[in-house]
């Protein structure tokens, strides 16, 4: 349970919070480490890589439509519904970073978002740069979604997942704003949640809100790859301690 110091907030104090997998766990998303993780059946690199994709796209949309059927049949948990609950208290001094794809923030009620590796739920062009469009469906092939605006200037294009791949660029806007709300905190705190600090630069958030002087707590089943990075760690499920946690905020 929660540190004997535990997450005191006052009117002055700004909260940046980054999820990772490990806060949908309880919801039933096999993270993507744990025994039975989403990859064991694939390699990153064949499935969440733009070289995997270019090499076999329907794998890749079938591995993409396993993700968003599975996501759908999942409800947010405590964690996600604690961390909506500190949004609403704390209105713009709260941010929430997240490196889950799942949309589980966002149905929990979550609006200071970022989903800082992208969305299940969205589909983008691989060529233009057509804003990418909600979509539920499931592309098992063997005919894969193409791009209608570059249809319509005679190119076919295929649609992919709007998703931050390995070796792909975070979106900039993202991380800048990520920046600008830590930039213009008069007291920060960081909280990581269900993350393994395996995966960069997610991983090194905590150490560019260290830099700024924050205080630091990480929340997760078991010590992360950053443990060390943090002030606090507190050893749990999130579904359980996040809402213990930032209760007694
Ligand atoms: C990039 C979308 C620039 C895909 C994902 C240094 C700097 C920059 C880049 C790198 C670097 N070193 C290496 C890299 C390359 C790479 C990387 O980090 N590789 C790793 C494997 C070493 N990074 C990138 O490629 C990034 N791009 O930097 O661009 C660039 C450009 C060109 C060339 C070079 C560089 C892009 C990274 C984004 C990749 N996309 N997601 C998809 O989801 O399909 S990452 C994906 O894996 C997830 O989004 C997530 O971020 C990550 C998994 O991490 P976690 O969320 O932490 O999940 P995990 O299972 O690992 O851990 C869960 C934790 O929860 C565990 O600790 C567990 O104990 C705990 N837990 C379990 N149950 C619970 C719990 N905790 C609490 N309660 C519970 N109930």
């Amino acid at each position: 349970m929660p540190n004997p110091e535990t997450l005191a907030l006052d009117d002055d104090t700004s909260v940046l919070v980054l999820t990772g997998a490990g806060v949908s766990a309880e919801s039933g998303i096999p993270t993507f480490r744990a025994a039975g993780g989403f990859w064991e059946s694939h390699s990153i690199e064949q499935v969440a890589s733009p070289g995997g994709f270019a090499r076999d796209p329907a794998l890749v949309w079938r591995f993409y439509s396993e993700r968003r059927q599975k996501a759908l049949t999942c409800l947010p948990n405590p964690g996600h519904h604690a961390l909506r609950a500190l949004e609403e208290r704390l209105g713009d001094r709260f941010l929430l970073a997240t490196q889950n794809v799942d949309d589980l923030h966002r149905r929990a009620g979550s609006q200071r978002l970022v989903e800082i590796h992208g969305n299940l739920f969205l589909t983008r062009c691989s060529h233009c740069a057509a804003t990418p469009v909600r979509d539920e469906e499931e592309h098992f092939g063997p005919d894969l979604p193409r791009c209608p605006a570059c249809a319509r200037g005679g190119r076919e294009s295929l649609l992919r997942p709007h998703i931050v791949w390995f070796g792909e660029m975070l979106d900039p806007r993202h991380l800048e704003r990520i920046d600008r709300f830590m930039d213009a905190a008069r007291r920060l705190v960081f909280l990581a949640a269900g993350t393994s600090g395996a995966v960069w630069p997610a991983a090194g958030m905590v150490n560019a809100a260290r830099a700024r002087g924050a205080t630091t707590w990480l929340v997760n089943a078991e010590a992360a790859e950053n443990t060390a990075a943090f002030h606090h760690f507190v050893e749990g499920p999130s579904g359980l301690v996040l809402p213990a946690l930032l209760k007694t905020a």
